[in-house]
């Protein structure tokens, strides 16, 4: 990326941003408490107000916002603005109780645009290319959200998730340069090109920005092998903003940098909350900084990672990898394990496929995990023979985790059309 193609935000030098941080976030706490009843109530039971926000190291003297303050105030008591002022509305799906909902104002909408071309430029991508979006449209905010980048000289095409073969025949009509999906549909949609005997190395697609859960730098690898580009990871979560709170730049692909000047980062411990050092793992809270109809207040993500020093944009932290949720963490007879560090393992195995599953089920008092994973298409039986027992005995080894292994055949585990259920509980009467 050429230096001119940075915007306002990302050429203010760090002084100006830690002074930029620092207004927005007063006048954010101002408005929420002045706004948001929940905010002044959780304001004044920690004795705090707007006043005592002096610094950005304050910002640990407020209250913290969980997904269920946003349920407690179903479905729009967290707003900021006058409903008229609500432009857009998007939800969570929500597996259980209530969505989640959150609204922008037309001046978010637009702030947001500008977060996604930030990204979008930042991956490698450049204006007047064609983004084949291929990403949920509707309540999700994948698909609107970066659907934005239509305002800022990208050609988007609304494909949203789903009907797979027609994935591949507009990608080969209309040749688009850039892709947005989740890693595991576009996996789904690589399988597809196989199926119709088309080579994915040749397509006209340089980039693709995936998001939305959690995947590994091997799953980048075999997409990038796969289809012959660039994979960058995008991150976001609605109740922030949607997708491009932080993006990773195609140069350094070294993990997502935070757009700081919109979202404050911290890390806390998950148990206690209390605020821990760059470097250190924990999980993700964010405030927003420039957001109108839904401020919202150290947001706890249950997103795993730890905050790194900037480096493509020197003045913005990055994100690790997020190595899960801690709501998908499995604890199998004491030992954590995430997904993710499963997905890992088996890439380590070159006759097994990146589709898997993780079942649990408790046959007696104990909770045992089995790892359903597929092997690549043409592998024979002579390959297969004794390689559960040899992917049970490397997970054991890397993860510390007793498993049971069991290797498919290709095509029979159910394929993404967007984010994609790893963890299939069978557990009685624990689902
Ligand atoms: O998934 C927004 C999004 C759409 C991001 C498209 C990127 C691309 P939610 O549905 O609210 O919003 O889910 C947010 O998804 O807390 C993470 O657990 C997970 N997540 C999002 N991006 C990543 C990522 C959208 N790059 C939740 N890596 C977040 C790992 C991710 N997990």
């Amino acid at each position: 990326m050429t230096a001119t193609e940075l915007d306002a935000g990302q050429r203010m030098s760090l002084d100006e941003l830690r002074a930029d941080q620092l207004a927005n976030l007063k006048s954010t706490v101002t408005k929420v408490y002045e706004k948001v009843p929940f905010y002044r109530k959780a304001f004044d039971d920690l004795g705090v107000t707007p006043a005592d926000i002096t610094s950005l190291d304050d910002i640990a003297k407020l209250p913290f916002t969980n997904k269920q303050d946003l349920r407690d105030n179903y479905p729009f008591g967290m707003f900021a603005v006058p409903r008229e002022d609500v432009a857009r509305i998007h939800a969570s799906s929500g597996t259980t109780g209530l969505p989640t909902v959150v609204g922008y104002t037309l001046g978010d909408i637009d702030k947001w645009g500008s977060l996604i071309a930030r990204s979008i430029l930042g991956a490698g991508g450049k204006r007047g290319q064609m983004m084949h979006n291929a990403y949920g449209y509707g309540l999700f905010t994948g698909g609107l959200g970066v659907h934005g980048a239509e305002r800022h000289g990208f050609t988007v095409i609304p494909i949203s998730g789903g009907q797979t073969q027609r994935q591949v025949q507009l990608i080969q009509d209309f040749k688009p340069d850039i892709i947005t999906a989740t890693p595991t549909y576009l996996l789904t949609i690589l399988d597809e090109f196989h199926k119709q005997g088309i080579d994915p190395t040749t397509t006209s697609l340089q980039t693709a920005i995936c998001g939305a859960e959690p995947w590994t730098d091997e799953m980048r690898k075999e997409i990038e092998k796969s289809f012959n580009i660039n994979a960058v990871d995008i991150y976001g979560l609605s109740e922030v903003m949607g997708p491009g709170v932080a993006c990773e730049s195609a140069v350094t692909k070294d993990g997502p940098t935070i757009w700081e000047d919109h979202f404050y980062p911290e890390i806390v411990d998950p148990y206690t909350g209390e605020a821990l050092p760059d470097g250190e793992e924990g999980e993700l809270v964010f405030t927003s900084l420039t957001k109108e109809a839904l401020p919202i207040i150290r947001y706890r993500t249950h997103d795993l990672a730890s905050l790194l020093p900037g480096t493509a944009n020197p003045n913005f932290r990055r994100i690790s990898r997020i190595t899960g949720r801690s709501d998908d963490l499995i604890i199998i007879r004491g030992v954590n394990v995430y997904p993710a560090n499963v997905e890992s393992v088996l890439f380590e195995f070159e006759h097994l496929s990146p589709h898997f599953q993780l079942v649990l089920t408790r046959p007696g008092r104990m909770d045992e995990v089995t790892v359903e994973v597929e092997s690549r298409e043409g592998v024979g039986a002579v390959e297969l023979d004794g390689l559960n027992g040899l992917v049970a005995a490397r997970i054991k080894e890397r993860l510390g985790v007793s498993s049971t292994v069991s290797v498919l055949q290709p095509g029979v585990l159910p394929r993404s059309v967007g984010k994609l259920k790893r963890i299939i509980d069978r557990r009685e009467g624990l689902r």
